[in-house]
């Protein structure tokens, strides 16, 4: 039995202060396009489907749209679940609606929603919270679904000291009870979660992307490790982190889809995909990484002139650019301007200006003896072609330095 997994597509999700939509949009046509070329049964979303507690209003049509399409009228079962960046209510808000589509959303890891029987037969049970039976499809399917519960969440959960024992002590207790009564080999056994999974052996510390850092707390606080999956379990679909590889792969897959988009700089180098898994009862699972094509690239580049610096962006106008100018002197206005212009994304320019050591001692040397606006004078006529700073200018700089009156 063919199945999807995929997570983090982080719509909405805004790189500086350019909205990747336009990205977005493009891969998630492209996962669409391989669920119509490779066309699993079971679609698993494993959290961190938007950005943020309130996605734009685009973002969360593109995901209904998407969705829909990947459903193909409930031709195909899409499980969705709450990451620690989506509101749980939030993304349960449309279960009436999208139930009827074969779409199931859980926000919580208490989540049980109502049981549903498809048009096409097919059943879609939840016999109780954070467990999923599907049958009619061409193997019964049994997943346990944890979407991501955060640390307020569990601290009103749990009345106990130590959480970080107590998270993993309820999860492996939880899991192994769940795994007893539903998982044998008469049909296919599935986990997906939302978390950071490790082996207790080696510590992967992983290189986390910009916003995902709340989560992961020195010494491993939250970490879940592998050895909590239960006996039967034939794959764990992850989410959280943004690279894309197996925790473990024996006796239980413990993988990581990663994020379909570079979603931070950290990611400039890195395949994104989704994971194929071809699954049967009582085997090993296989499984295998599909590489999109579509993520943007998020380029970081290091030149030493503008005339070079300008000769490599016009030659590579996709994606997104941070520029670092390793450069003898300050870049004037006008050379920054002819950057901007240059392509059409830049996240920044980074100046790494180089002074030569004589360079230094002559500019320690012209400061000697000159007051604060004098410095500043030289150093504006520096970078403005020689114009002198402004009666205006000077004033807010006096007044910068505390010798303004108010
Ligand atoms: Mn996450």
């Amino acid at each position: 039995m063919k199945i999807l997994h995929t997570s983090d597509w982080h719509l909405g999700k805004k790189l500086g202060n350019w909205s990747r939509l336009e990205e977005q949009k493009e891969i998630l046509a492209e996962i669409l396009e391989i669920c119509r070329e490779e066309n699993p049964e079971l679609i698993l979303l494993a959290g961190d489907l938007y950005d943020s507690w309130n996605p734009p209003h685009e973002a969360i049509e593109l995901l209904y749209r998407t969705l829909s399409r990947m459903a193909d009228g409930g031709r195909r079962i899409i499980l969705a679940l709450a990451g620690n960046h989506d509101a749980p209510e939030h993304v349960e808000a449309p279960d009436a609606l999208a139930r009827e589509s074969g779409i199931f959303f859980m926000g919580y890891p208490g989540s049980q929603p109502a049981d549903m029987e498809l048009e096409s037969g097919v059943k879609v049970l939840f016999p109780e919270p954070g467990m999923v039976v599907i049958e009619g499809l061409s193997e019964p399917v049994r997943i346990i679904c944890t979407p991501y519960a955060s640390e307020s969440r569990m601290r009103r959960s749990l009345d106990v000291e130590n959480r970080e024992e107590a998270l993993r002590m309820i999860l492996t207790e939880r899991w192994t009870e769940l795994g007893t009564r539903y998982f044998d080999s008469k049909g296919i056994n599935l986990m997906a979660s939302h978390l950071f999974m490790g082996n207790r052996d080696e510590l992967v510390m992983e290189e986390e992307p910009e916003g995902e850092r709340s989560i992961l707390h020195p010494g491993g606080l939250e970490q879940i490790y592998t050895d909590a999956l239960p006996a039967g379990c034939q794959y764990m679909a992850l989410g959280h982190l943004h690279r894309g590889f197996p925790v473990s792969t024996d006796p239980i897959p413990a993988v990581y889809s990663g994020s379909p988009g570079a979603y931070s700089l950290s990611e400039n180098h890195r395949d994104k995909s989704v994971v194929l898994i071809d699954a049967e009862p009582g085997k090993k699972t296989r499984y295998s990484y599909r590489k999109l094509t579509t993520p943007w690239p998020l380029y970081r580049e290091v030149f030493t002139g503008c005339e070079e610096a300008v000769e490599w962006m016009t030659e590579h106008p996709e994606g997104y650019v941070e520029l670092t100018m390793r450069t003898e002197a300050y870049l004037t206005g006008s050379e920054k301007q002819l950057l901007m212009k240059s392509h059409p994304r830049i996240l920044g320019i980074i100046p790494e200006v180089r002074r030569t050591g004589e360079d230094e001692a002559d500019r320690e040397k012209s400061f000697a003896g000159k007051t604060v606006p004098e410095i500043f004078k030289d150093y504006y006529r520096e970078n403005r072609q020689n114009a002198d700073p402004s009666k205006e200018i000077l004033d807010l700089l006096d007044e910068i330095i505390g010798g303004g009156e108010s």
